[in-house]
């Protein structure tokens, strides 16, 4: 913020001055793909994103001119095959590309996670090959952006109970019911819903905007994820031909298994939000004089940038190893759990500490911080609450399941 002659406050774009932190020379254990991918959406990030994310957060506005160039950089669906509109590349490039998109805010990373893990994996993984040919491609280009819809206005945690249900009629299944909280769902051309057959199954269908029926209000009022749309998905006697529904999966393990993909991108990208929140704080530290020195020679200062980058370090290693586990196929879903639920909470606790570092600047638009606290509020309970994810490590290791 500056102030012009009349005393006025302007606002204009903030600098992004985000440089690399790598305490334990984890950049080593990347392949030159890998730091090529990193860098280029570092780059993209830097020139797309930071000089517009406070104001389109500010206005609650998602800007959505960015879907074209999020495909251009590959960030749709980097580790499906590139004959299927997907980037060719590892499981550690779509986690490296994710914790870049991520610093620069949570909202573009979600953006990029719907997209790529939770609309064209299913359509790639449980598809038929009609089904990949006839979206994955656009999809991957931009030219179509595509919506989940899994959690209902009475069943978030629980999915297994939703109510959305289909009919068969003919050529056709009947769709009736609702989901709720859809980011992008307003600005779909399709989406991947899960609805329960007549025999009570959980059967997967793509379900494109123009069928009769089918309408996707906005969800206004959110202090969170504010350059990210959020809408939800309406179903009243939507007929959809039969050969929208995803014939390769059956159960809630279809839904679940694209959360598996999606969740672990979430892993990376909260490591990308708590850099750019201790990037901003340890300079802050540096340049901010009270009682005649930098903030930053205090020790509860200093205690402050210790604990943030021990943690970032141990997410990192976390993460790392949990993607050397999915390039072999190994990463289980609990092993996923831990690392969502420690990685978000991590960097949430790191915005929170970053904030106090920047004092009353840090509620301000002038940094990222408040942004990304408000932002992880979000990420700290979709794709799975803090909690459930705690219950499903606790199921892991004890062999007891606490929710049933
Ligand atoms: P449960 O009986 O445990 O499991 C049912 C079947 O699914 C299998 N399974 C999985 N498969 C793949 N990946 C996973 N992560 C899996 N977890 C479980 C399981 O083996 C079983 O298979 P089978 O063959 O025996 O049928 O199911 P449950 O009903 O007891 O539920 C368990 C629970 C609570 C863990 C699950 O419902 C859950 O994860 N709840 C959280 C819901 C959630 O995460 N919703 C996210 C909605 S999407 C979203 O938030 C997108 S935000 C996008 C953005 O903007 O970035
Ligand atoms: P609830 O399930 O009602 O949980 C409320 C509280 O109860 C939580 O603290 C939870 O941990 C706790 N709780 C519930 N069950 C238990 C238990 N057994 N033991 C202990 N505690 C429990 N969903 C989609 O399908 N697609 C999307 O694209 C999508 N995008 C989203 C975007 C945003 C901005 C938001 C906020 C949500 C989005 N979601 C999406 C929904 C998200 O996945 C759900 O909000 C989340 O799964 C939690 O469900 P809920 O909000 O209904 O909370």
């Amino acid at each position: 913020m500056s102030h012009n002659s009349n005393g006025t406050i302007v606002k204009r774009a903030r600098e992004d001055r985000y440089q690399h932190h790598d305490y334990y020379n984890l950049d080593e254990l990347l392949s030159e793909d890998h730091l090529l991918a990193r860098d280029a959406v570092r780059t993209w990030v830097k020139q797309e994103v930071s000089p517009i994310i406070e104001e389109y957060a500010d206005r609650a506005e998602c800007p959505t001119h960015l879907f074209k160039g999020l495909a251009e950089i590959g960030a749709f669906g980097p580790s499906l095959p590139e004959e299927y509109g997907g980037g060719g590349m590892d499981e550690i490039a779509y986690g490296v590309i994710m914790q870049e998109l991520e610093r620069g805010d949570s909202g573009i990373r979600s953006m990029a996670s719907v997209q790529g893990s939770l609309v064209m994996y299913p359509i790639y993984k449980f598809g038929s090959e009609e089904q990949r040919k006839k979206y994955l491609p656009k999809l991957g280009s931009g030219e179509f952006i595509g919506c989940f819809g899994l959690t209902e206005p009475d069943f978030g945690s629980n999915p297994s109970d939703m109510i959305t249900n289909i009919r068969d009629d003919g050529d056709a299944y009947i769709l009736n019911g609702a989901k709720m909280w859809i980011t992008n769902s307003p600005v779909a051309d399709l989406a991947v819903v899960w609805a329960k057959d007549e025999q009570g199954i959980i059967r997967g269908m793509i379900v494109e905007r123009g069928m009769k029926g089918f309408t996707t209000p906005t969800i206004h009022g959110k202090w969170s994820l504010r350059a990210s749309i959020t809408g939800e998905l309406v179903f009243e006697d939507v007929r959809v031909p039969k050969a929208n529904l995803l014939p390769n999966v059956q159960g809630l393990k279809g839904p679940l298994a694209c959360l598996s993909k999606a969740r672990y991108g979430i892993a990376w990208g909260a490591i990308g939000a708590a850099l750019d929140c201790y990037d901003a704080a340890l300079r802050y530290s540096k340049e901010r004089i009270q009682f005649g020195k930098p903030i930053g020679q205090f020790q509860l200062t200093q205690k402050k940038l210790a604990e943030m980058i021990t943690e970032i370090t141990k997410a990192q290693l976390l993460t790392w190893r949990l993607g050397t586990l999915a390039n072999e196929g190994r990463a289980t879903p609990a092993q996923i759990s831990m690392a969502k639920r420690n990685n978000v909470n991590m960097a949430l606790e790191i915005a929170r500490e970053a904030r106090q570092i920047h004092g009353g600047m840090g509620i301000t638009n002038e940094y990222p911080i408040m942004r990304h606290m408000m932002n992880l509020e979000t990420v700290l309970t979709y794709e799975g609450t803090h909690d459930i994810h705690l219950l499903i490590t606790g199921m892991d290791v004890t062999g007891l399941n606490a929710f049933k």
